[in-house]
């Protein structure tokens, strides 16, 4: 019997492991794809001009960029062996959020991008991450990256002082600050459409790409493991909740069965209640 016909017995057995299943089976099915690093953050942020930025879509941008609410779907580009994954806005009415959220949790890394011209993490941002770690099997500083874009828009201390600031947010999240990186996608793309060595060197693009590179073999190993402990997780949910539901299921027949049986010993007692009336009467 193959995996979905047991999943499907034991949905009809157990209805309500019904999403825990659901998440196994999409686990069991997911093929075993490239590293995927997500961009994830308010609308505007700048999350698909970075995508455009590290994956070399300068002349013509692949991931499509607005001064306006822009991307509504999920949406990939290769770069050098991991897969680019650009989402909607937090804050985007988008069609499909659980859709988005479920993409946002596949992804190897996340790439919050922040643009500091919004000072702090705003609630949204804090509630989208919480959202996350919640769902994940590792800590979410482990899982993410900080990028701050408009990079260059604040002076130095201003810099430091708000990075110091979003550190402290993440630390009260998640217990640790996760990896930074300040970067300017725009200054990036200008850079390399005037050919001008100093201002690709001054976006953090460059810097970015390399670290993204460096953590390519990790992230895969990583892949690997997390999707095992998730399994595991889940199948010992499953368990608890199969042993729970059979355990009810098993108490309301025993007291059936009582019901049952007690109705059987009153019709017994009135047969014999009858048996002996006609006896006697018989007998008189
Ligand atoms: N000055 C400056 N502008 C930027 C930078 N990054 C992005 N922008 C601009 O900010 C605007 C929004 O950028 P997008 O990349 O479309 O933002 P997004 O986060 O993908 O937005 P949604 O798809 O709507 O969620 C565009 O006009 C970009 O040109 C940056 O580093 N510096
Ligand atoms: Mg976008």
């Amino acid at each position: 019997m193959n995996i979905s016909k047991q999943h499907a017995m034991l949905h009809q057995l157990v209805p309500d492991t019904a999403p825990l299943l659901e998440q196994l089976l999409d686990l069991e099915q997911q093929p075993n794809h490239e590293v995927v690093v997500a961009a994830c953050g308010l609308y505007n942020a700048g999350k698909s001009t970075l995508l455009n930025a590290l994956g070399g879509f300068v002349e013509q941008e692949h991931f499509k960029t607005a001064a306006a609410r822009e991307t509504r779907q999920l949406q990939t580009a290769s770069m050098q062996g991991l897969t680019l994954l650009d989402t909607p806005g937090l804050d985007a009415d988008c069609d499909d959020d659980n859709t988005a959220f479920k993409g946002v949790l596949q992804a190897d890394l996340l790439l919050m991008v922040h643009n500091p011209r919004n000072g702090e993490l705003d609630q949204q941002e804090l509630e989208y991450l919480a959202n996350i770690q919640a769902q994940s099997e590792q800590p979410l500083h482990q899982r993410l990256m900080l990028v701050l874009s408009y990079g260059g828009e604040l002076s130095a201390a201003e810099e430091t002082r708000l990075l110091a600031t979003i550190h402290q947010q993440f630390i009260e999240l998640c217990g640790d600050k996760p990896v930074t990186k300040v970067v300017s996608a725009t200054t990036y793309l200008d850079g390399v459409r005037r050919n001008k060595p100093a201002l690709i060197a001054h976006s953090g693009v460059v810097e970015l790409q390399q670290h993204l590179a460096e953590q390519h073999a990790d992230l895969q190993s990583q892949r690997v493991i997390i999707r095992q402990q998730k399994q595991q997780r889940l199948r010992q949910l499953l368990q608890v909740e199969i042993d729970h539901a059979l355990q009810q299921k098993h108490q309301l027949l025993k007291q059936a069965r009582q019901q049952l049986a007690s109705v059987l010993t009153q019709q017994e007692q009135s047969a014999s209640a009858l048996r002996r009336m006609l006896r006697e009467r018989l007998t008189a």
